[in-house]
């Protein structure tokens, strides 16, 4: 059983993740500056489900399975002293990093999100390699990255893990092979932190020998997992509003308070999918298997499955009864894309996928069912834009009017 440092671990796939490595028997040390509940204050916004503090979730796991987590508030983008004391005296044999600032809106919001974003989520990430590196130590890295660096202009090529094998015609016709990153082609500032990470990675690696694993993760749906469940005072987050919900969730809990499905556009860009329990499974299996240390980053492609957003907004009318709003998208964004994924290495590590047709979509709209007295209405619409070409994803009166035109 290893000890696992998880930074980010009071998050959305942070918190189940702790607690599934816990109850797997791992030595687990949660590092979290709580900026995450901090921003909800600040936007007026709250998690549906009424998620305790930190404190009092790391009690509840202690009665309900015996285990002991440990919490250590640190900013790994600010507080480098603090934080290479954690790794020092913690002596972790895996850090798992999701602590960065994660919504592509919020980080579009505007100058000060986009400085924020920047700042935090590059520097929280070279913090932790350079203090690696100055430790000579060698825990295994497990980062948290996103399917969106590679863009979503794609006409369905499948998109590899990681590396692209291309051939590099030379001076003298002679032709060389070259192994690279799959090109990143980032759409928003916070895809693009993703995107700069992956070269703080391919350096670290290379230079200091360090062993990482990078995980290019689709969109989370889903909120409990089998140990969330075990206590209500466990309960995971979910997030709805403009900035931080993400769409199925979105349309799920829309569903459930009777507004309409607010589709972006035509709803014709497709994008990767999992739920949080694949999630945890994947971060399990990813401790268990550390790269070689051969000064190659290992990169996967965390995801289950692809969907197109105007069908996943049917099923959702369909299964839990709503209409579809087709509104402005307040985002640049392709209108339209095809999207392949190659998951195989995870299927080849034993992953079996929960998919939507798995009958979870039940248990989300119940979760959202439950909790629904708690929503703020006024949160629900994506009004930060990309550019001030883009207008705002608000329900108007030609929406509405696209809503019964669709129906
Ligand atoms: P989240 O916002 O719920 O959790 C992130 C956590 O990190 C928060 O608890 C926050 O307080 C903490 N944090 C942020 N900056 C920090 C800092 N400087 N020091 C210490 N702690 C800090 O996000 P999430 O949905 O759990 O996402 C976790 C990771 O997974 C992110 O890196 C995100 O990019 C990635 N990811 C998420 C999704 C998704 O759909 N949620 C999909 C793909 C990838
Ligand atoms: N969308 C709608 N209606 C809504 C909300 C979103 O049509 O009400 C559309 C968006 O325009 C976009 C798509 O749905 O085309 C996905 O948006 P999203 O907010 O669900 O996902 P995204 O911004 O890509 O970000 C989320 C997480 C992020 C993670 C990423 C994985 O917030 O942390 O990295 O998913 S991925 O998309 O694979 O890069």
């Amino acid at each position: 059983m290893k000890n696992v440092m998880i930074i980010g671990g009071d998050g959305f796939c942070g918190w189940p993740t702790s607690l599934h490595l816990s109850a797997q028997g791992h030595n687990v040390t949660i590092v979290d500056n709580l900026s995450r509940r901090r921003i909800d204050e600040d936007l007026g916004a709250e998690s549906l489900t009424p998620i305790t503090s930190i404190e009092e979730r790391i009690l509840a796991w202690k009665e309900v399975s015996g285990n002991t987590i440990t919490f250590s508030n640190v900013d790994v983008a600010k507080d480098i002293e603090g934080f290479a004391n954690l790794i020092k005296t913690t002596k972790p044999d895996t850090i798992i990093h999701f602590g960065e600032q994660r919504a592509a809106p919020y980080s579009m919001r505007g100058l000060e999100e986009k400085l924020y974003t920047v700042d935090n989520n590059i520097n929280g990430t070279h913090n932790m390699l350079a203090i690696i590196a100055d430790q000579g130590i060698d825990p295994h890295v497990v980062h948290l990255g996103t399917m969106g660096v590679y863009g979503y202009d794609g006409d369905g090529l499948e998109i590899p893990e990681g590396y692209l094998s291309v051939m590099v015609p030379g001076d003298d016709g002679e032709v060389f092979k070259r192994d690279i990153l799959y090109p990143t082609n980032p759409g928003s500032v916070y895809h693009m932190t993703k995107s700069m990470d992956q070269l703080l990675f391919q350096f670290y690696a290379k230079n200091n020998a360090l062993r990482i694993t990078d995980l290019h993760q689709g969109i989370v749906w889903g909120t409990q997992t089998d140990e969330t469940r075990m206590d209500e005072r466990l309960i995971n987050r979910f997030d709805y509003d403009g900035d931080y919900g993400t769409v199925l969730n979105r349309f799920l809990m829309q569903a459930a308070m009777g507004h309409p499905l607010t589709v972006h556009g035509t709803g014709g860009q497709t994008r990767a999918f999992i739920h949080i329990n694949d999630t945890v499974r994947c971060l399990a299996l990813a401790v268990e298997n550390p790269p070689e240390k051969d000064g190659k980053v290992k990169i996967l492609n965390q995801m289950t499955e692809t969907h197109r957003v105007r069908d996943l907004a049917h099923l959702v009318a369909r299964t839990a009864g709503a209409d579809v709003a087709f509104v402005d998208n307040p985002r640049k964004e392709a209108a339209e894309n095809d999207l392949r994924v190659s998951n195989k290495t995870f299927i080849d590590l034993g992953l079996e996928p929960t998919t939507l047709a798995d009958g979870l979509l039940g248990e989300t709209v119940e979760i959202a069912s439950k909790y629904i007295h708690r929503a703020r209405k006024d949160t629900v619409a994506c009004v930060s834009t990309w550019t001030d070409a883009q207008k705002p994803g608000v329900i108007h009166h030609e929406a509405i009017l696209r809503v019964h035109d669709a129906a």
